[in-house]
């Protein structure tokens, strides 16, 4: 399939992966690259020098196009914003900020720059800094959130920009990327379906709960600290929301009580004190398979649907 996306990235298919800190390693990235898609090594908030190697790992691996996500809000941002250029990274996507500082040393040096962006205005503000492309995710993704839905959010960018849009939250089948073509996308990011892929390096207890959701089992928690995050409903997760609701979590409470629930979750499995991060279309994901066969079956079932 042949898009706005495929030419700009130099990829087979128009699906990038989401950037899930902690999650998206070199494994991930890598498989996902090279079954025709890009991979992301996620920034997070981990060490420059364990980013350093990942990337470094995951060029061993795969010699496709691959990118990395800086989250803005890491103390490293900085350090990582330089090291994908002295690693002449391919592809960059940002969430939680607004990268413009870094956009023209990284155009200078040939990086393709895709801001992950809640809203309208926020597109409209990359495009003018410079940005090749925007992702624009809707509030059914994992993780740190804004407030529109996809459905909305996706055409109004559309509507809005002249550049390439490429859509976010709630797409892990060949429906989810037809709609979103559509809807005027050139492309898709898919983060929850690759959580239940072979080389995901997560703990097995997160990928049982992804097979385990119902439709209902996803929850926003943190709204009141400004940072929402959508969640697997777990009795941490539930009890950070009655705490929000109630009133006796402050939201410093909440800060300090998620710190470092992100690793906890993802490495330790730990139910009791870690953040299951994932979008609301888990219920609809019941089996893990290799990425290579996530993205071939996605990709042919979305042709037939767009009858290309
Ligand atoms: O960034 C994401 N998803 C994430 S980041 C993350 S780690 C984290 N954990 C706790 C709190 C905060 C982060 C987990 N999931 N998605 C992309 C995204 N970007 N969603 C929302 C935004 C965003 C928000 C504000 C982008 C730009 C923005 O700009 C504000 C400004 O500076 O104007």
């Amino acid at each position: 399939m042949k898009t706005k996306i495929t030419e700009l990235l130099g990829c087979q298919y128009p699906v990038i992966q989401g950037g899930m800190a902690w999650v998206a390693e070199h494994t991930l990235a890598s498989a996902v690259s090279n079954a025709g898609g890009v991979g992301l090594i996620a920034g997070g908030s981990a060490p420059i020098d364990y980013l350093r190697e990942q990337i470094r790992l995951c060029k061993e691996e795969t010699d496709k196009p691959f990118g990395v996500n800086i989250m803005l809000m890491s103390p490293n941002a900085d350090d990582l914003a330089q090291l994908v250029i002295e690693e002449g990274v391919k592809v960059v996507t940002t969430g939680a900020g607004n990268p413009a500082k870094y956009i023209p040393a990284w155009k200078e040096a040939g990086v393709k720059v895709i801001p992950v962006i809640p809203s309208v205005a926020l597109a409209k503000r990359m495009e003018r800094a410079g940005a090749d492309a925007v992702v624009a995710e809707g509030t059914e993704s994992g993780g740190h959130i804004g407030e529109n839905t996809t459905m909305c959010l996706v055409p109004q960018v559309v509507d809005a920009l002249e550049i390439p849009v490429i859509a976010a939250g709630g797409i892990a089948d060949g429906r989810g990327v037809a709609a979103s073509f559509m809807l005027g996308a050139e492309g898709v990011q898919i983060g929850t379906r690759f959580l239940a892929s072979e080389e995901c390096q997560i703990h097995q207890t997160f990928k049982d709960l992804i097979l385990k959701a119902k439709d209902t089992d996803s929850i926003v928690t943190g709204r009141y600290t400004g940072h929402p995050c959508r969640n697997i409903k777990t009795k941490f997760s539930r009890k950070l929301a009655n705490g929000e609701k109630d009133g006796s979590l402050t939201p410093d409470e909440f800060e300090e009580i998620t710190l470092g629930s992100l690793r906890k979750a993802v490495q330790d499995g730990n139910i009791e004190e870690g953040s299951f991060l994932c979008g609301a279309i888990a219920g609809m994901i019941n089996d893990i398979k290799p990425c290579e066969t996530i993205i071939r079956e996605i990709m042919e079932q979305a042709e037939k649907l767009l009858k290309i």
